[in-house]
């Protein structure tokens, strides 16, 4: 079984892309600890306490030789956030319109590992992995050929952009590795100038506790006073760093039925979602990643952006340029 073969056989599953990095101690992991000891994961105390296996995969596999890694793209044929002039739509990440890529790219992940066991002459150590597995999924990517790591910290694929879910599957197989990606970026700084919250605090290296999918989904409790006006019509994740990435400007897009837009989430405004019942949110939820914050956090959220709505220009006190 070759590298070759087994990327040829990612690509009839659906996934976009596909390469293979060494399982290596590589440069970047260990910027991870400083971004943690700097207090920019928040109250995402999962990244703390698997800090030790993310430092390399061979923490989580001991026998790992390499990382196949995969990309698939989620784009669909939706207008960009920063498209958008009217206050009182609802802003969602498009990541988040269709299925939950966690069970979708989970399933198709299982079925290749499972056609590699059935290939290979000899048994070998595994683990498949999307998003939730302790790996730094961007940086095996990086070293995967699969995309370099852009200044707004997502993988771009030099064909496919950034619309793209990542997945691993860490293997003791001695596969013939990629050549990693290289930096595209150049002296492009759009990313970084249209943060509305400015969570990009340098080249790369991103803040979450500023950053408006952390304040929309991973955050329990209030968002904290001083980010509200600039969460703007953000109602889960944000996407305002990739729509304006240059990479992403003609980004092919996917028909695959997991990633359409749900009509509850289909260019909603605020007030129609405002008026939805819970037992209507809640089966808009089902199946669905936006579960993560339940029917309550999508009302927190909910909330806060109607408020921004209804503010005066006025009273908005960060970059607004994209609340338009
Ligand atoms: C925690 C997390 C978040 C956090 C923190 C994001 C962040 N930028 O760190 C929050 C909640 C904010 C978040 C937001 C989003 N996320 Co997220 N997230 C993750 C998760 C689970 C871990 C990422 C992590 O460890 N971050 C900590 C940083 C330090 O580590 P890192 O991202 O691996 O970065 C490495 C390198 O960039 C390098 N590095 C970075 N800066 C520098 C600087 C120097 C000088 C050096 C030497 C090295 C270096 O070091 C890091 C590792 O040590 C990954 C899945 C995974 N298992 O990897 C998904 C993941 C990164 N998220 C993803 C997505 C889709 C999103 C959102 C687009 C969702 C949305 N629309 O709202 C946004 C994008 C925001 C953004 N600009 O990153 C995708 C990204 C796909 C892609 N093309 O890159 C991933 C890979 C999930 C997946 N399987 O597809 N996310
Ligand atoms: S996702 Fe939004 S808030 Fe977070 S870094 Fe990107 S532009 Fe800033
Ligand atoms: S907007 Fe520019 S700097 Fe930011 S990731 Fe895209 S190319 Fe890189």
């Amino acid at each position: 079984m070759t590298s070759s073969e087994i990327k040829a056989h990612a690509r009839s599953l659906g996934f976009d892309a596909c390469g293979i990095a060494p399982a290596a101690d590589h440069a970047e992991l260990r910027f991870y600890r400083e971004w943690l000891d700097r207090g920019y994961a928040g109250e995402m105390a999962y990244l703390h306490r698997t800090a030790e296996r993310r430092a390399d995969v061979r923490n989580v596999v001991p026998s790992a030789r390499t990382v196949i890694v995969t990309a698939t793209v989620y784009n669909t044929d939706r207008p960009y956030s920063t498209e958008c002039a009217d206050p009182g739509r609802a802003h969602i990440a498009r990541y988040a319109w269709g299925d939950d890529y966690h069970d979708v790219i989970g399933a198709r992940l299982g079925a290749l590992l499972a056609w590699m066991r059935e290939r290979s002459p000899e048994p070998f150590d595994a683990r498949a992995y999307v998003d939730t597995g302790p790996v730094q999924e961007r940086v095996y990517a990086q070293y995967a050929g699969v995309g370099w790591i852009g200044k707004n910290t997502c993988v771009i694929n030099p064909e496919l952009g950034s619309w793209v879910f990542l997945a691993a599957i860490i293997c003791s197989l001695p596969l013939a590795v990629d050549r990693p990606s290289l930096d595209q970026c150049g002296t492009c700084s759009l990313c970084l100038d249209a943060c509305p919250t400015q969570a990009l605090v340098a080249p790369g290296v991103l803040d979450s506790t500023r950053c408006i999918s952390y304040l929309t989904i991973e955050l329990r409790g209030d968002i904290p006073e001083e980010h509200r006006l600039a969460v703007g019509s953000h109602v889960y994740g944000c996407d305002v760093c990739q729509e304006v990435c240059p990479w992403n400007a003609a980004a092919p897009r996917s028909d695959d039925p997991a990633w359409q837009p749900r009509s509850a989430w289909d260019r909603v405004d605020l007030r129609t979602l405002s008026r939805q019942s819970d037992d209507e949110l809640a089966a808009a939820l089902r199946g669905s990643p936006m579960r993560r914050t339940k029917v309550h956090g999508l009302r927190r959220n909910i909330a806060v952006a109607s408020d921004n709505a209804a503010a005066k220009p006025g009273d908005v006190q960060t970059t607004d340029s994209q609340r338009g």
